[in-house]
């Protein structure tokens, strides 16, 4: 069952949204395989966010993202990786429509509150970064044949 990477950011979690966001994905239908709240060391969140290394606003993101603690998760589900996409909204919360988390709780795009894997290469890179094999929980919900 396809995979991807969750993270509610810093912002998200100092203002309390981890609750917020959880709840979203649960009653989209989707099943937490894992989550942990993790402080981000420097080394992983450069790698993290490698693909942007040579944008201006590099600095600004690795420090940000390793300025307080964030949730990291692991949600399943058929179409899992786009429909999350379309849950988050636009990259730039000022762009993204009500309705999404950002649309809803974001303000500026350096604080976009979530992060979610945006194809199945980086759901695999992202959460191999992030979680080890044995972290990864599979179980069924006997909800599942009704989502
Ligand atoms: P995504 O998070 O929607 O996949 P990416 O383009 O991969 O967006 O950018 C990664 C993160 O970098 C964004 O979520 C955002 O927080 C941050 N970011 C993107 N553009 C800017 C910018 O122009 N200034 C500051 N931060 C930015």
């Amino acid at each position: 069952m396809e995979k991807t990477f969750i993270m509610v950011k810093p912002d998200g979690v100092q203002r309390n949204l981890v609750g917020e966001i959880v709840h979203r994905f649960e009653r989209k239908g989707f099943t937490l395989a894992a989550g942990k709240l993790m402080s981000i060391p420097k080394e992983l969140a450069e790698e993290h966010y490698g693909e942007h290394k040579d944008k201006p606003f590099f600095g600004e993101l690795v420090s940000f993202i390793t300025s307080g603690p964030v949730f990291a998760m692991v949600w399943e589900g058929e179409g899992v990786i786009g429909t999350a996409r379309k849950m988050m909204g636009a990259t730039n919360p000022a762009e993204a429509e009500p309705g999404t988390i950002r649309g809803d709780f974001g303000v500026q795009v350096s604080m976009n509150v979530i992060h979610g894997s945006d194809s199945p290469e980086s759901a695999n890179r992202e959460i191999a970064l992030f979680f080890n094999e044995s972290d990864l929980i599979q179980y069924k919900k006997s909800v599942s044949e009704w989502v």
